[in-house]
């Protein structure tokens, strides 16, 4: 059975790379091509009000929800039964222009193509974008497509305070989505995501097409260190209790576990603040953030085991007090095979070299899993780059994942 859309239906790739261009440049980061738009900022309802205007010029139905997730239907029924793709469009603080915003317009440009060829299909056709899908300013990440499957009630979305003390529903007002469609939101029939690998996979292995077949786990912990402040040079080493010492340890220790895993986990502690942070003072207090992930969900709560041991061992050793928050904890996902396999099939019709892998990063569509068939399609990601600025994706790359993405969407729509 071959996916070809009909007639060589393909994407328009003018079209395609300059939205990504003009949306890249919403909270664009100077002198690269990176992109700024933590979640519920002002950047933010900048790159949502663009990406907006564009589903509206496309005269679909559009609506917004509480959490503020906004879906545009071919269909007055929003996603329900449709065939959804899209993605998010918040970024890290140092983030790139594809993470999210290719998945988010490549299903715009898939409607718009569709639209525009005059195909008839049996299912309705929906893009949206999720609200805070990275987690970087209000945890955990994908919140609002998890708020959408119901796996996390609106309210206690609503009242999440973020990293500065901001709280969501207070932003989502300010910058104008607090939205009224009901949540959980309508099931599609299907939901497929294309985004970048991320990772440096495709790219080493020359393949263009990576055929996702699922999300590893994710545990993020925020530890908060109370120890105590002193004087750096009149406090004799034996009498210290060092907040500081304390969290180097454990950043060393979660390095060295994954080190020692070998492959299939990865740790990182990618915040990490120092209490008065004056050169001469012992520190008071120190905060830190750790992101353990596994494919395996026994191995990813063995190494959560494992640091809440070496925490409370080295905590007593040094005589602070530790208090931990989980911020997220989502098991590892897989998709729907029969997607898979249309994701497969659209790449190799299209003469695309693919290959299957799992995601190291989270995504939407780790969520989505939960209520109907869900698969992603990845392109390759030049140096295995992202969550940093000079995140690129080659544009014959880009353009192969939409051409993929629209196939496998006509094969899940399928002709009326
Ligand atoms: O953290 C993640 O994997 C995603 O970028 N939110
Ligand atoms: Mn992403
Ligand atoms: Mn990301």
């Amino acid at each position: 059975m071959t996916l070809a859309p009909p007639g060589g239906l393909r994407i328009d790739r003018a079209r395609l790379l300059s939205r990504l261009t003009e949306l890249g440049s919403i909270g664009a980061i100077e002198g690269t091509t990176g992109c700024s738009r933590l979640a519920l900022t002002d950047a933010d309802r900048g790159g949502r009000d663009l990406v907006r205007t564009w589903m509206d010029h496309l005269g679909l139905h559009v609506t917004v929800d509480g959490i503020g997730n906004v879906i545009a239907s071919t269909s007055p029924h929003g996603g329900a039964g449709a065939v959804m793709m899209g993605s998010h469009i918040d970024t890290v603080a140092t983030g790139g222009r594809y993470d999210g915003n290719l998945g988010v317009l490549a299903g715009l440009e898939i409607i718009e193509t569709v639209v525009g060829a005059g195909l008839d299909l049996s299912r309705p056709l929906a893009v949206g974008f999720f609200t805070n899908e990275e987690g970087s300013r209000f945890a955990p990440d994908m919140m609002g497509s998890l708020v959408y499957v119901g796996g996390l009630p609106l309210e206690t979305a609503l009242a999440t305070t973020g990293i500065d003390e901001a709280v969501v529903a207070d932003e989502l007002d300010r910058i104008g989505y607090l939205g009224t469609a009901p949540v959980p939101g309508a099931v599609p029939h299907a939901f497929v995501e294309l985004h970048i690998e991320q990772g440096p996979i495709l790219e080493a292995e020359d393949y263009r097409i990576g055929v996702v077949e699922g999300v590893q786990g994710i545990s993020w912990t925020e530890l908060s260190i109370e120890g105590q402040s002193n004087h750096a040079g009149t406090t004799p080493m034996h009498l210290r209790h060092d907040p500081g010492y304390v969290a180097s340890r454990i950043a060393t220790f979660v390095r060295e576990l994954a080190v020692e895993a070998g492959g299939a986990l990865v740790a990182t502690v990618g915040a990490l603040t120092l209490e008065p942070n004056l050169i001469n003072v012992v520190p008071a207090r120190a905060t830190m953030t750790v992101d353990l992930r596994n494919t395996d969900e026994e191995a990813l709560a063995g190494a959560e085991a494992r640091v809440v041991g070496f925490v409370a061992e080295v905590a007593k050793a040094e005589g602070v007090e530790v208090t931990s928050r989980t911020l997220a904890r989502f098991e590892p996902v897989v998709f729907a095979p029969e997607v898979v396999d249309l994701v497969e099939q659209a790449a190799v019709d299209q003469g695309l070299a693919c290959r299957r892998l799992p995601s190291g990063a989270g995504h939407d569509a780790q969520m989505l899993a939960r209520v109907c068939p869900t698969a992603m399609i990845f392109v390759p990601s030049v140096g295995g780059v992202s969550h940093n600025p000079a995140e690129h994706t080659d544009p014959d790359d880009l353009e192969a994942g939409a051409n993929v993405l629209l196939s496998t969407a006509l094969a899940l729509a399928g002709p009326s």
